[in-house]
Protein backbone atom coordinates (compact mmCIF):
# COMPACT_ATOMS: atom_id res chain seq x y z
CA UNK A 1 0.00 0.00 0.00
CA UNK A 2 1.26 3.09 -1.00
CA UNK A 3 0.43 6.97 -0.74
CA UNK A 4 -1.96 8.97 -2.27
CA UNK A 5 0.25 12.09 -3.79
CA UNK A 6 -0.44 15.97 -5.01
CA UNK A 7 2.07 17.70 -6.95
CA UNK A 8 1.23 21.40 -7.20
CA UNK A 9 3.23 23.71 -9.64
CA UNK A 10 3.64 20.80 -12.24
CA UNK A 11 4.16 22.50 -14.61
CA UNK A 12 7.15 24.41 -13.53
CA UNK A 13 10.73 23.72 -13.25
CA UNK A 14 10.46 21.81 -9.75
CA UNK A 15 7.53 20.43 -10.13
CA UNK A 16 8.06 18.73 -13.65
CA UNK A 17 11.38 17.72 -11.74
CA UNK A 18 9.44 16.22 -8.84
CA UNK A 19 7.34 14.24 -10.80
CA UNK A 20 10.63 12.95 -12.76
CA UNK A 21 12.22 11.79 -9.54
CA UNK A 22 8.90 10.47 -7.92
CA UNK A 23 9.31 8.19 -10.81
CA UNK A 24 12.66 7.26 -11.07
CA UNK A 25 13.07 6.51 -7.17
CA UNK A 26 9.88 4.09 -7.44
CA UNK A 27 8.04 6.45 -4.45
CA UNK A 28 5.53 4.18 -3.20
CA UNK A 29 2.55 5.83 -4.90
CA UNK A 30 -0.98 4.07 -5.01
CA UNK A 31 -2.31 7.55 -6.49
CA UNK A 32 -0.84 10.45 -7.88
CA UNK A 33 -2.25 14.49 -9.40
CA UNK A 34 -0.34 17.21 -10.86
CA UNK A 35 -2.19 20.55 -10.08
CA UNK A 36 -1.71 23.48 -11.73
CA UNK A 37 -3.21 27.50 -11.59
CA UNK A 38 -5.47 27.90 -13.71
CA UNK A 39 -3.32 29.78 -16.76
CA UNK A 40 -1.93 25.55 -16.95
CA UNK A 41 -4.97 23.58 -16.37
CA UNK A 42 -5.11 20.68 -18.88
CA UNK A 43 -1.61 21.04 -19.49
CA UNK A 44 0.19 17.55 -19.61
CA UNK A 45 2.64 16.04 -17.29
CA UNK A 46 5.01 12.90 -17.42
CA UNK A 47 5.34 10.89 -14.56
CA UNK A 48 7.51 7.92 -15.64
CA UNK A 49 5.69 5.99 -18.50
CA UNK A 50 2.37 8.06 -17.43
CA UNK A 51 0.94 11.29 -18.77
CA UNK A 52 -0.68 13.43 -16.14
CA UNK A 53 -3.20 15.72 -16.86
CA UNK A 54 -2.94 19.20 -14.42
CA UNK A 55 -6.02 20.19 -12.49
CA UNK A 56 -6.84 22.73 -10.85
CA UNK A 57 -5.17 23.97 -7.57
CA UNK A 58 -7.62 26.94 -6.64
CA UNK A 59 -10.72 23.79 -6.36
CA UNK A 60 -9.08 20.77 -5.02
CA UNK A 61 -10.15 18.98 -2.20
CA UNK A 62 -6.92 17.84 0.09
CA UNK A 63 -8.66 15.78 2.00
CA UNK A 64 -7.87 12.26 1.67
CA UNK A 65 -4.38 12.50 0.18
CA UNK A 66 -1.27 11.80 2.21
CA UNK A 67 1.52 14.25 0.96
CA UNK A 68 1.55 17.39 -1.29
CA UNK A 69 4.40 18.76 -2.84
CA UNK A 70 4.34 22.44 -3.46
CA UNK A 71 6.31 23.95 -6.09
CA UNK A 72 4.43 27.57 -6.47
CA UNK A 73 6.02 29.76 -4.85
CA UNK A 74 5.33 31.70 -1.65
CA UNK A 75 2.44 33.87 -2.64
CA UNK A 76 0.13 30.79 -3.68
CA UNK A 77 1.56 28.57 -0.50
CA UNK A 78 0.65 31.38 1.65
CA UNK A 79 -3.15 30.24 0.18
CA UNK A 80 -2.99 26.75 -0.65
CA UNK A 81 -0.75 24.95 2.01
CA UNK A 82 -2.45 25.60 4.95
CA UNK A 83 -6.25 24.31 3.35
CA UNK A 84 -4.14 21.18 2.71
CA UNK A 85 -2.30 20.85 5.84
CA UNK A 86 -5.90 20.95 7.56
CA UNK A 87 -7.14 18.59 5.27
CA UNK A 88 -5.19 15.92 6.64
CA UNK A 89 -2.27 15.95 3.95
CA UNK A 90 1.35 16.93 4.66
CA UNK A 91 2.76 19.58 2.90
CA UNK A 92 6.28 19.60 1.49
CA UNK A 93 7.46 22.54 0.28
CA UNK A 94 9.48 24.16 -2.02
CA UNK A 95 8.98 28.06 -0.99
CA UNK A 96 11.07 30.12 1.73
CA UNK A 97 7.24 30.96 3.19
CA UNK A 98 7.81 28.92 5.76
CA UNK A 99 11.58 27.90 6.62
CA UNK A 100 12.24 30.38 8.92
CA UNK A 101 9.13 29.40 11.06
CA UNK A 102 10.28 27.51 14.31
CA UNK A 103 7.59 25.39 14.16
CA UNK A 104 8.22 24.19 10.39
CA UNK A 105 10.94 21.84 10.01
CA UNK A 106 13.26 22.90 7.37
CA UNK A 107 15.21 19.77 6.19
CA UNK A 108 18.26 18.42 4.35
CA UNK A 109 17.95 14.63 4.88
CA UNK A 110 21.85 13.89 5.18
CA UNK A 111 22.10 16.64 7.64
CA UNK A 112 19.20 16.81 9.83
CA UNK A 113 16.45 13.83 8.88
CA UNK A 114 15.61 13.80 12.86
CA UNK A 115 14.07 17.36 12.11
CA UNK A 116 10.86 15.72 9.95
CA UNK A 117 9.88 14.59 13.53
CA UNK A 118 8.31 17.84 14.11
CA UNK A 119 6.28 17.87 11.03
CA UNK A 120 3.07 17.55 12.92
CA UNK A 121 3.34 21.04 14.12
CA UNK A 122 1.60 22.78 11.16
CA UNK A 123 1.61 19.08 8.98
CA UNK A 124 4.07 21.38 6.90
CA UNK A 125 7.83 20.85 6.28
CA UNK A 126 10.06 23.20 4.13
CA UNK A 127 12.50 22.66 1.28
CA UNK A 128 16.03 24.66 1.66
CA UNK A 129 17.07 27.29 -1.07
CA UNK A 130 18.90 25.24 -3.45
CA UNK A 131 21.79 27.02 -2.86
CA UNK A 132 21.44 26.14 0.85
CA UNK A 133 20.65 22.54 0.10
CA UNK A 134 24.40 21.15 -1.48
CA UNK A 135 26.19 23.35 0.91
CA UNK A 136 25.12 21.94 3.96
CA UNK A 137 25.50 18.51 2.68
CA UNK A 138 29.06 19.82 2.20
CA UNK A 139 29.36 21.26 5.20
CA UNK A 140 27.56 18.62 7.96
CA UNK A 141 30.50 15.66 7.64
CA UNK A 142 32.97 17.98 8.00
CA UNK A 143 31.50 19.90 11.52
CA UNK A 144 31.14 16.51 12.58
CA UNK A 145 34.72 16.20 12.89
CA UNK A 146 36.27 19.22 13.17
CA UNK A 147 33.50 22.01 14.26
CA UNK A 148 32.90 24.85 11.83
CA UNK A 149 33.69 28.65 12.85
CA UNK A 150 33.01 30.19 9.54
CA UNK A 151 32.14 29.93 5.82
CA UNK A 152 32.41 32.63 3.33
CA UNK A 153 30.50 31.00 0.11
CA UNK A 154 30.49 32.55 -3.46
CA UNK A 155 27.82 31.17 -5.46
CA UNK A 156 27.85 30.98 -9.84
CA UNK A 157 23.68 30.12 -9.82
CA UNK A 158 22.19 29.04 -13.13
CA UNK A 159 18.88 30.60 -14.70
CA UNK A 160 16.96 27.76 -13.96
CA UNK A 161 16.96 28.86 -10.32
CA UNK A 162 14.97 31.79 -11.58
CA UNK A 163 12.16 29.62 -13.73
CA UNK A 164 11.53 28.87 -17.20
CA UNK A 165 11.23 32.18 -18.71
CA UNK A 166 15.26 33.11 -17.18
CA UNK A 167 16.34 30.55 -19.48
CA UNK A 168 14.33 31.59 -22.20
CA UNK A 169 15.81 34.90 -21.35
CA UNK A 170 19.17 33.72 -21.44
CA UNK A 171 18.76 31.75 -24.84
CA UNK A 172 17.05 34.79 -26.74
CA UNK A 173 20.00 36.89 -25.64
CA UNK A 174 22.46 34.68 -26.69
CA UNK A 175 21.11 33.79 -29.98
CA UNK A 176 20.28 38.01 -30.19
CA UNK A 177 24.23 38.35 -29.89
CA UNK A 178 24.62 36.56 -33.20
CA UNK A 179 21.28 36.85 -35.21
CA UNK A 180 20.77 40.66 -36.40
CA UNK A 181 17.00 41.76 -35.61
CA UNK A 182 16.58 38.95 -32.89
CA UNK A 183 18.35 41.19 -29.75
CA UNK A 184 16.44 40.32 -26.82
CA UNK A 185 16.62 43.24 -23.40
CA UNK A 186 17.08 42.41 -19.85
CA UNK A 187 13.46 41.68 -18.63
CA UNK A 188 13.63 38.77 -15.71
CA UNK A 189 17.37 40.38 -14.75
CA UNK A 190 18.50 44.07 -13.97
CA UNK A 191 20.76 43.46 -16.37
CA UNK A 192 22.20 41.72 -19.70
CA UNK A 193 22.57 37.42 -18.21
CA UNK A 194 24.34 36.06 -21.72
CA UNK A 195 28.10 36.72 -21.87
CA UNK A 196 27.70 38.54 -18.17
CA UNK A 197 27.35 37.42 -14.44
CA UNK A 198 24.86 39.28 -12.59
CA UNK A 199 26.00 39.71 -8.66
CA UNK A 200 22.39 40.02 -7.17
CA UNK A 201 20.44 37.19 -6.58
CA UNK A 202 16.46 38.24 -5.36
CA UNK A 203 15.69 41.55 -4.01
CA UNK A 204 18.64 43.86 -1.86
CA UNK A 205 18.33 44.26 1.90
CA UNK A 206 18.91 47.01 4.13
CA UNK A 207 22.16 45.82 4.71
CA UNK A 208 23.38 46.11 1.05
CA UNK A 209 23.27 42.04 1.09
CA UNK A 210 20.33 40.12 -1.15
CA UNK A 211 17.46 37.74 0.22
CA UNK A 212 19.63 34.56 -1.22
CA UNK A 213 22.41 35.70 0.58
CA UNK A 214 20.37 36.06 3.86
CA UNK A 215 19.14 32.13 3.20
CA UNK A 216 22.09 30.62 2.95
CA UNK A 217 23.10 32.28 6.26
CA UNK A 218 19.41 31.63 7.97
CA UNK A 219 19.07 28.54 6.49
CA UNK A 220 22.50 27.36 7.87
CA UNK A 221 22.19 28.12 11.08
CA UNK A 222 18.86 26.76 11.06
CA UNK A 223 19.81 23.37 9.39
CA UNK A 224 23.34 22.55 10.70
CA UNK A 225 24.25 24.97 14.01
CA UNK A 226 23.41 28.05 15.26
CA UNK A 227 26.75 28.82 16.19
CA UNK A 228 28.20 28.43 12.47
CA UNK A 229 29.37 32.49 10.97
CA UNK A 230 28.47 32.43 7.09
CA UNK A 231 28.98 35.25 4.69
CA UNK A 232 27.86 34.77 1.13
CA UNK A 233 27.97 36.38 -2.20
CA UNK A 234 25.34 35.41 -4.68
CA UNK A 235 26.01 35.34 -8.36
CA UNK A 236 23.60 34.65 -11.46
CA UNK A 237 25.95 33.00 -14.39
CA UNK A 238 25.15 32.49 -18.20
CA UNK A 239 24.32 28.73 -17.16
CA UNK A 240 20.84 26.56 -17.66
CA UNK A 241 21.19 23.83 -15.09
CA UNK A 242 23.49 23.41 -12.07
CA UNK A 243 24.89 25.83 -9.63
CA UNK A 244 28.75 26.28 -8.22
CA UNK A 245 30.32 27.88 -5.40
CA UNK A 246 33.64 28.21 -3.87
CA UNK A 247 33.73 27.69 -0.60
CA UNK A 248 36.09 28.40 2.17
CA UNK A 249 35.57 26.79 5.62
CA UNK A 250 37.73 27.94 8.97
CA UNK A 251 37.32 25.19 11.62
CA UNK A 252 37.89 25.35 15.50
CA UNK A 253 41.09 23.01 14.79
CA UNK A 254 42.74 21.71 12.01
CA UNK A 255 41.62 19.91 9.70
CA UNK A 256 44.04 17.92 6.67
CA UNK A 257 43.20 18.14 3.01
CA UNK A 258 43.42 14.76 2.55
CA UNK A 259 41.53 13.26 5.71
CA UNK A 260 38.62 15.95 4.66
CA UNK A 261 38.95 14.81 1.17
CA UNK A 262 38.27 11.11 2.54
CA UNK A 263 35.72 12.40 5.15
CA UNK A 264 34.15 13.96 2.26
CA UNK A 265 34.39 10.71 -0.21
CA UNK A 266 32.30 8.69 2.54
CA UNK A 267 30.06 11.07 3.14
CA UNK A 268 25.80 10.51 2.00
CA UNK A 269 25.00 12.34 -1.18
CA UNK A 270 28.60 13.97 -2.31
CA UNK A 271 30.50 12.35 -5.52
CA UNK A 272 34.25 14.13 -4.53
CA UNK A 273 36.30 14.19 -8.25
CA UNK A 274 39.18 15.60 -7.26
CA UNK A 275 42.57 15.44 -8.93
CA UNK A 276 45.12 18.49 -9.03
CA UNK A 277 45.27 18.37 -13.83
CA UNK A 278 44.02 19.94 -15.75
CA UNK A 279 40.01 19.12 -16.06
CA UNK A 280 40.47 17.45 -12.39
CA UNK A 281 36.93 18.71 -11.24
CA UNK A 282 33.47 19.07 -12.14
CA UNK A 283 31.47 22.01 -14.12
CA UNK A 284 27.67 22.73 -13.58
CA UNK A 285 27.35 20.93 -17.49
CA UNK A 286 28.06 17.84 -15.77
CA UNK A 287 26.42 17.51 -12.59
CA UNK A 288 22.78 18.13 -14.54
CA UNK A 289 20.20 14.90 -13.73
CA UNK A 290 22.49 13.78 -10.88
CA UNK A 291 21.69 13.12 -7.46
CA UNK A 292 24.90 14.16 -5.85
CA UNK A 293 26.37 17.31 -4.60
CA UNK A 294 29.89 16.74 -6.36
CA UNK A 295 32.94 18.89 -4.13
CA UNK A 296 36.18 19.19 -5.93
CA UNK A 297 39.51 21.94 -5.30
CA UNK A 298 39.55 20.30 -1.67
CA UNK A 299 43.15 22.20 -0.44
CA UNK A 300 44.24 23.93 2.65
CA UNK A 301 43.74 27.98 3.34
CA UNK A 302 47.14 28.61 4.59
CA UNK A 303 46.12 32.08 5.04
CA UNK A 304 44.48 31.38 8.37
CA UNK A 305 45.02 28.25 10.95
CA UNK A 306 42.42 26.22 10.41
CA UNK A 307 41.29 26.50 6.99
CA UNK A 308 40.07 25.10 3.54
CA UNK A 309 38.89 25.47 0.70
CA UNK A 310 36.64 23.74 -2.04
CA UNK A 311 34.78 23.74 -4.93
CA UNK A 312 30.68 22.69 -4.79
CA UNK A 313 28.44 21.60 -7.95
CA UNK A 314 25.38 20.42 -7.88
CA UNK A 315 22.03 20.22 -9.77
CA UNK A 316 19.78 22.86 -8.70
CA UNK A 317 16.27 21.80 -9.76
CA UNK A 318 17.65 18.16 -8.19
CA UNK A 319 19.12 18.34 -4.75
CA UNK A 320 18.70 21.96 -4.87
CA UNK A 321 14.94 21.25 -4.85
CA UNK A 322 12.92 18.60 -6.61
CA UNK A 323 14.96 15.34 -5.26
CA UNK A 324 15.73 17.07 -1.63
CA UNK A 325 11.73 17.26 -1.47
CA UNK A 326 11.60 13.41 -2.36
CA UNK A 327 14.41 12.59 0.12
CA UNK A 328 12.05 13.97 2.85
CA UNK A 329 8.98 12.33 1.91
CA UNK A 330 10.95 8.80 2.01
CA UNK A 331 12.66 10.32 5.03
CA UNK A 332 8.99 10.90 6.89
CA UNK A 333 7.92 7.52 5.32
CA UNK A 334 10.49 5.71 6.64
CA UNK A 335 10.43 7.39 10.28
CA UNK A 336 6.78 7.97 10.69
CA UNK A 337 3.86 7.12 8.20
CA UNK A 338 5.31 3.67 7.32
CA UNK A 339 3.70 2.99 3.78
CA UNK A 340 4.47 1.97 1.00
C1 LIG B 1 17.58 30.95 -7.40
N1 LIG B 1 17.78 29.94 -5.20
O1 LIG B 1 18.54 30.27 -7.75
C2 LIG B 1 16.94 30.74 -6.04
C3 LIG B 1 15.57 30.15 -6.18
N2 LIG B 1 15.58 28.86 -6.74
O2 LIG B 1 17.05 31.82 -8.11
Amino acid sequence: MGYRVVVAGATGNVGREMLNILAERQFPIDEIVALASRKSLGTQCSFGDKTLTTKDLDTFDFSGWDIAFFAIGSEATEKYAPKAAKAGCVVIDNSSLYRYDPDVPLVVPEVNPEAVDGYARKNIIANPNCSTAQMVVTLKPLHDRARIKRVVVSTYQSVSGTGKAAMDELWDQTKGMYVPGQEREPSIYPKQIAFNVIPQCDKFMEDGSTREEWKMVAETKKIVDPAIKVTATCVRVPVFVGHSEAINIEFEEFLDEDEARDILRESPGIMVIDKREDGGYVTPVECVGDYATFISRIRQDSTIDNGLNLWCVSDNLRKGAALNAVQIAETLGNRILKKG
